[in-house]
């Protein structure tokens, strides 16, 4: 009897069609001409799912097999995007299943829409958390991505009256054709009670006694590897009720209300918070935290590595990747773990914690730096409380031992504010192996700015990993056309070794090539148009530069900006400035959603709107200057607007963007960057040169000095008498049919506070702009830039992030 995978189908036209016939009988229960949309996928994924799952599970046994370390990422978000299109690359399926469908007389086109995305996170942190283990799993990396199934992913967005309203995202309305459910593994993750000390045999222990606990059940989804036949997993974590729910710790004495309140489990993981800049210690969400980390951490230890491991060994099997804050609560747990559970002595089980933790930082914003108030973590987590005082206790006494009693010095460092809170960054900071920024000037801010005397304290502990994208999602799917043209020139083997796109450059100077490469732009835009009039009845006129914004809506990212020069431009078509007939055309795009509880955020979403309503029903503008703004911005979006686009807008103030990841996707899809000196901004320039990228702006360091000078925004309106019209424009009522009150807190904010100094950058960035008025009038100029970003951006694959951290931090090594 066959006890390991059964083989996959054949991988033919007639093994496809006979394999999806099969599931639509038996999985769905339907025949083809009785079947539905969504009957149709589904035994669409099925099928795929089928190719891979023999790869996938003989991956496993192997990697069981060896003695290999491997890569556990911990992320509350992913954001994944749609699948099918994906693992039909991965397994090299698409044009089997093409044929096939069409065999079938089925319609790809329609099924691929049935898809609804995964939007298990806010915006870049969980997308490039999918990128990652995209390129884990196509290097052959041994990784489990470890997360949260949230039954409601990030808020569908729509608009009313141009404001934001937000509408749950129901993903799983139809069920998941790509998840493994496995209720019967589910762990117990505990939760509140109190600890006590125990005698063990003659010695104390302390231990926790918890008071309720919840069941968290895995979720497997299959992560393959661009055509290696490596599978790995990803695993996301579901909360239940307990059989053995302790009723009476919720309601004595009322069955009915009692059992109600088993509902509250299920709300661990019910839905994703919105806020991705201000942490804003939520109870829930230190329950997600714990939630997911705990059972990963356990599911690593008791399910992933052989029974009776040996765990003063378990650095050489796994790093637990901290991606940003959010995980840090696994700190305290697997100590808890070692020292509790384990019984193992407190250094040893130190040294070993130490060696299995890396901490990634995804921000500079202050407010974006997670604390939570130690009384709701002791009352939450009790005994992780007493661990971290005791992990403070030592760290501090190290510093006291090395720099003397500089009390001063002790506060700054101490992991417990002096407000009574802990701070996860430096909890993570103390106790990983390493930590690091996601781009050079990140890393730099993060070592002399947030964080210097622990880089003092712990000199080669702070590193850099610039971030990275995948060439498969946002090359090879999202643009086909530009993908066809790069093999036609270079070969194949690029998509997974994109230095090679370098081979690219002579190209830029090949009139034929760039006139190729006009063509894909114009196509890719025809097909955005097709999407966004379909979708939201919006139109692109085809002779029109397409200037893009796409990211969330915060104040730091300065969509304001954007919209300034916008008000701008049509500020000088109105007032006779300029003829409308000698205006270049331009399609101004913008995708953002907003926190729902940041109320500025959401003004000016309302404000772009607005704006967009008059500038493009004004009869002066003679069509010269649109201004569209799709809802609901989400990865699917991303993979249409990303390759149509002309101009990519990568204009947050310096020093606030971590590093961005967007910026990497428009330069490897042939726009050009009008951009600050920030994030990985600062690489993208030094990469595809001076003259392919429009800088503007105060660098980083000019921004200090402002600070430091004293900043006075209203004088930057009185000096450059565009700015002071737009602002009045604004202000006066002009997008809000003269009603002054519903945008004057924006103009206010500006001219008093200005904290993200949009108005003292406005003047060069409306230079910057005027130049690049120009430079698309030269087509064969333009082009060649375009060609050249594209040549050069080949660092930005997140194949080369993953080499450097497997170099820099995790030291694995491929499963051959
Ligand atoms: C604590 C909670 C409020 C919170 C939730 C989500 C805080 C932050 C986040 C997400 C942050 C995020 O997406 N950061 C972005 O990470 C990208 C990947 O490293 C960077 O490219 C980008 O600059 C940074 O803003």
């Amino acid at each position: 009897l066959a006890i390991g995978p059964v083989g996959a189908p054949e991988a033919t036209v007639d093994g496809f069609v006979a394999q999806y016939l099969r599931n639509l009988n038996f999985d769905r229960g339907v025949t083809l001409s009785a079947s539905t949309a969504n009957d149709r996928f589904y035994a669409l994924a099925y099928t795929v799912r089928d190719y891979l799952v023999a790869r996938w599970l003989e991956g496993v046994r192997r990697y069981r097999a060896s003695d290999r370390k491997a890569v556990c990422y911990l992320s509350a978000e992913y954001l994944l995007g749609r699948q099918l299109d994906n693992n039909l690359l991965a397994s090299g399926l698409s044009d089997i299943a093409a044929e096939a469908l069409a065999q079938c007389g089925v319609d790809i086109e329609e099924l691929r829409a049935q898809e609804v995305e995964p939007g298990l996170g806010n915006g870049g942190l969980g997308r490039l958390a999918a990128c990652f283990i995209d390129s884990l799993a196509t290097m052959s990396v041994p990784n489990v991505g470890y997360g949260i199934r949230y039954e409601y992913g990030i808020f569908r967005q729509t608009f009313e009256d141009g404001r934001q309203v937000e509408q749950p995202d129901s993903w799983l309305e139809l069920g998941s054709p790509w998840e493994f459910p496995h209720p019967e593994a589910a762990q117990t993750i505990s939760f509140g009670g109190s600890t006590e000390k125990y005698d063990d045999g003659g010695v104390t222990r302390s231990r926790w006694v918890p008071a309720w606990s919840v069941q968290a059940v895995p979720y497997n989804y299959m992560v393959p590897g661009y055509q290696n036949g490596r599978v790995n997993t990803l695993r996301l974590w579901s909360s239940r009720a307990n059989h053995a729910f302790d009723l009476s710790v919720f309601n004595a004495g009322d069955y009915v209300e009692a059992v109600r309140a088993q509902t509250f489990a299920e709300n661990i993981s019910k839905v994703l918070y919105p806020e991705d800049s201000t942490a804003q210690g939520k109870e829930l969400r230190l329950q997600q935290q714990y939630f997911f980390v705990a059972a990963s951490i356990r599911d690593f230890i008791d399910v992933v590595l052989p029974e009776d491991f040996d765990l003063t060994r378990l650095p050489e099997r796994a790093i637990f990747q901290l991606n940003d804050t959010h995980p840090v609560i696994g700190v305290p747990e697997l100590m808890r773990i070692l020292v509790d559970e384990k019984k193992m002595e407190w250094d040893a089980a130190w040294a070993v914690t130490q060696q299995c933790f890396a901490y990634t930082c995804h921000t500079l914003l202050p407010e974006a730096l997670e604390v939570w108030p130690i009384d709701l973590l002791g009352r939450l987590l009790p005994r992780h409380l007493e661990i971290i005082y005791r992990i403070n206790e030592e760290f501090l006494l190290a510093v006291r031992e090395r720099f003397g009693d500089d009390e001063a010095r002790i506060r700054d460092m101490s992991i417990i504010s002096p407000d009574g809170a802990v701070r996860m960054a430096f909890l993570a900071t103390v106790a990983g192996s390493k930590v690091n920024g996601v781009a050079e000037l990140h890393s730099q801010l993060l070592r002399e700015k947030v964080l210097p005397a622990f880089d003092e304290f712990f000199p080669g502990k702070f590193t850099n990993v610039t971030n990275g994208v995948t060439p498969r999602r946002f090359v090879r799917l999202a643009n086909p056309e530009l993908s066809a043209l790069i093999t036609e020139a270079i070969g194949d083997g690029w998509l997974t070794d994109l230095e090679r796109l370098r081979e690219l450059e002579p190209f830029a100077d090949d009139a034929d090539f760039r006139t190729a490469f006009g063509e894909m732009k114009a196509a890719n835009k025809r097909r955005l148009a097709a999407t966004l009039q379909a979708r939201d009845g919006l139109t692109i006129a085809d002779d029109h530069m397409l200037d893009v914004m796409v990211k969330r809506l915060h104040e730091y990212k300065r969509q304001m900006l954007k919209l300034l020069h916008i008000v701008t431009a049509y500020d000088r078509i109105v007032s006779g400035e300029v003829e409308a007939s000698s205006v270049p055309g331009r399609t101004f795009v913008f995708g953002a959603k907003a926190a729902p509880g940041y109320d500025m955020a959401k003004r000016i979403i309302h404000l772009i709107n607005a704006v967009g309503s008059v500038v493009n029903d004004d009869p002066r503008v003679e069509g010269r200057l649109k201004v569209l703004f799709p809802p609901n911005y989400n990865v699917t979006l991303a993979e249409r607007i990303i390759p149509a686009a002309d101009l990519s807008e990568q204009i947050s103030l310096a020093g606030k963007e971590a590093s961005g990841t967007g910026n990497m996707k428009f330069a490897l899809n042939g726009a050009l960057t009008v951009g600050t000196d920030d994030g990985a901004n600062v690489e993208i320039r030094e990469l595809v040169g001076d003259d392919n990228f429009f800088l503007f702006g105060m660098s980083e360091p000019e921004v200090e000095a402002l600070w430091a000078r004293g900043y006075t925004p209203a004088e930057f309106a009185e000096k450059d008498a565009g700015l002071g019209r737009a602002l009045d424009l604004i202000g006066s009522g002009a997008f809000s049919g003269g009603d002054a009150s519903v945008f004057a807190p924006i103009v206010s904010n500006l001219m008093n506070d200005d904290r993200f100094m949009v108005l003292a950058d406005y003047t060069s960035y409306i230079a910057a702009q005027d130049r690049v008025d120009d430079a698309y009038t030269d087509t064969a100029a333009w082009q060649r830039s375009a060609v050249l970003n594209v040549a050069r951006s080949g660092f930005f694959s997140s194949d080369r992030s993953m080499r450097d951290y497997i170099d820099r931090i995790w030291h694995t090594e491929p499963l051959g």
